[in-house]
């Protein structure tokens, strides 16, 4: 079954979600409140007519595969991923694992050249693969959250792009390899656990290979197939607090279910380490504040601090 704006959602009859398309190259106006409607509905939604060449993501995805093809002991000259580099299993710091193995860098030009260095025959090939699809990213994720500011009405358009375009943003690039099955091969299916993103916005797609799962009001489970002209893009915890809960950070995983390698590239949206964050949505006795203000250092301590799975903006919320 097709799920489509703006139906409730029926979950016991879907078999995968058809996450709303949103051309970018529409009318500015309805583009806007499609997003808005997708943000408070499914906090995912797919866009295309997007700008980034397919040369560019063409690229970032070839430097991916050879990377992942390498053997082991080179992949691990990135470092461990405490938290950037390369890791395998194991996620973050607190005994979450997976069927994974990941690139985790810091989208700043001086780190992306030193890890260049550290893993690729032809660094500068690497780092301008990465540092151009970086940049698109960042682009588009701007360019959706000035539509988002738009259709919420907030005073000050920019006021969520400006965050993630600051030069001491913290956003973050991920590359995630997920193994096929193969035959006999009874292990866990999990290639990434359940978890909302903390940021502000991540913009994600993969190799064409399914994996994704988005998790429905009801805690239903359900696919979301790739889209090889699309991003796929979904609200973090931080957009959520910005939103005071108008827009939905929600849990999503990847399963290892395909016979073909999956890679995933995802780019997270953060704000810089001292930037104050609280709701731009106007506060009523009848919406009041959600979640008391905190700076994006103060909650990526506490995200630290816990499970993949955990709910990280209860820690936050008033009451
Ligand atoms: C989930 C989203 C991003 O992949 C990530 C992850 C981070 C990590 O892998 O280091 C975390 C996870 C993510 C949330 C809780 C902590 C931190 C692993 C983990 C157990 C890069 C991020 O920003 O938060």
């Amino acid at each position: 079954m097709v799920v489509g704006l703006p139906n409730p959602i029926k979950s016991e009859s879907i078999q995968f979600i058809e996450l709303p398309v949103i051309d970018l190259l529409a009318e500015r106006l309805n583009v806007s409140s499609l997003i808005i409607k997708a943000c408070e509905q499914f906090g995912f939604f797919q866009v295309i007519n997007h700008g980034v060449s397919e040369d560019t993501v063409a690229q970032m995805e070839q430097q991916g595969l050879d990377f992942f093809a390498k053997p082991v002991c080179e992949k691990q000259r990135a470092g461990p991923a405490t938290p950037f580099g390369y890791g395998r299993k194991n996620i973050g710091v607190n005994g979450d694992v997976g069927e994974v193995e990941y690139l985790l860098l810091d989208t700043s030009s001086l780190s992306i050249s030193q890890i260049s260095n550290s893993i690729s025959n032809d660094p500068k090939m690497f780092s301008s693969g990465v540092s151009s699809y970086i940049e698109a990213v960042t682009g588009l994720a701007c360019k959706i959250l000035d539509l988002m500011a738009e259709g919420l009405r907030v005073h000050d358009a920019s006021a969520f792009s400006r965050m993630i375009r600051a030069v001491e943003s913290d956003s973050i690039f991920r590359l995630n390899h997920y193994p096929p099955i193969l035959c006999k091969d009874n292990n866990t299916k999990v290639g990434f656990g359940e978890h909302t993103d903390p940021q502000i916005l991540t913009i994600l797609r993969s190799n064409g290979v399914g994996g994704l799962q988005i998790a429905l009001a009801d805690g239903v489970w359900v696919p979301a197939p790739p889209n090889p002209n699309a991003f796929c893009v979904n609200v973090g915890d931080v957009l959520q607090a910005m939103t005071n809960g108008r827009f939905k950070s929600v849990r999503h995983r990847a399963l290892r279910n395909s016979y073909k390698p999956r890679m995933s590239m995802a780019y997270f949206g953060a704000p810089p380490l001292h930037a104050w964050l609280t709701s731009a949505e106007l506060v009523t006795p009848q919406k009041p504040l959600l979640y008391r203000p905190f700076t994006w250092g103060e909650f990526k301590n506490a995200l630290y601090s816990l499970r993949l799975g955990d709910n990280r903006l209860h820690l936050f919320k008033i009451h």
